[in-house]
């Protein structure tokens, strides 16, 4: 049995071959993966459902059709969680809560998106948590398609400069969080993407060997966690 991971692909009209590359990967799913998990930042952003999806028709048409032999689930990113659970369901992707706990064999493994991890970027968790409020998002579909749109280039512009002016250590996860969220949810692993560091750390906590792995974004490779029985491989490939 297959479960298969993936994040951060940021999906968008401007990269084609990003776009190709993933609509590939999907119409050609080995039968053995039973599920595949899309932990956010699937797309580049997303203002609503009336989202013209430029370029993405085709992927959403692959998901669909795919998903009647896979589980496809997704979760919220920080770019995406605007995708309603109806638009998830249109798609036929089931739409997952975060965190969610899922049971691999013997391991219970938490699913993040990876950004409440991050608590010393004190400034990111008080705007997300202003645009996850229903209040806020009602304001913003009150707003006409073109509007939401270049609001959303306009946070992506502002983010990517205090991406640039953010101390690095910042922006990575705290250790102290990923301690207390394990304890807290009583998992073996967390598997989560946003912070674009792919990797997969040990965590000793009291004798125990706890596993974190970060997803890898897909800019100039593909990044694929494929998780079969008990073993992580992790698949990477050239897009361009
Ligand atoms: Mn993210």
């Amino acid at each position: 049995m297959t479960a298969l991971f993936i994040s951060d692909l940021h999906l968008d009209k401007d990269r084609p071959q990003i776009i190709a590359y993933f609509k590939n990967l999907i119409d050609n799913l080995d039968p053995n993966v039973e599920s595949l998990y899309i932990l956010g930042d699937f797309v580049e952003f997303w203002v609503g459902d009336d989202d013209p999806a430029d370029g993405l028709t085709d992927v959403f048409d692959s998901i669909k059709k795919k998903s009647k032999e896979h589980s496809i689930f997704f979760m919220h990113g920080n770019r995406d969680f605007m995708i309603t659970k109806d638009f998830c369901k249109k798609s036929g992707m089931i739409l997952l809560d975060d965190p969610t706990i899922i049971k691999l064999g013997d391991k219970k493994i938490l699913l993040m998106h990876g950004d409440t991890l991050c608590t010393d970027d004190h400034e990111y968790q008080k705007f997300r948590t202003m645009v996850r409020s229903p209040s806020w998002q009602s304001e913003m579909l009150k707003k006409s398609l073109d509007e939401r749109i270049s609001l959303a280039k306009m946070y992506r512009a502002k983010s990517l400069s205090e991406t640039n002016a953010k101390n690095e250590i910042i922006m990575d996860v705290n250790q102290q969080e990923v301690i207390n969220t394990i304890k807290k949810y009583n998992v073996d692993m967390i598997i989560h993407g946003h912070t674009h560091r792919p990797n997969i750390h040990k965590i000793n906590i009291a004798d125990k060997v706890y596993k974190r792995v970060v997803l890898g974004d897909w800019y100039d490779k593909s990044f694929v966690l494929n998780i079969t029985d008990d073993k992580l491989i992790i698949d990477k490939g050239h897009i361009i």
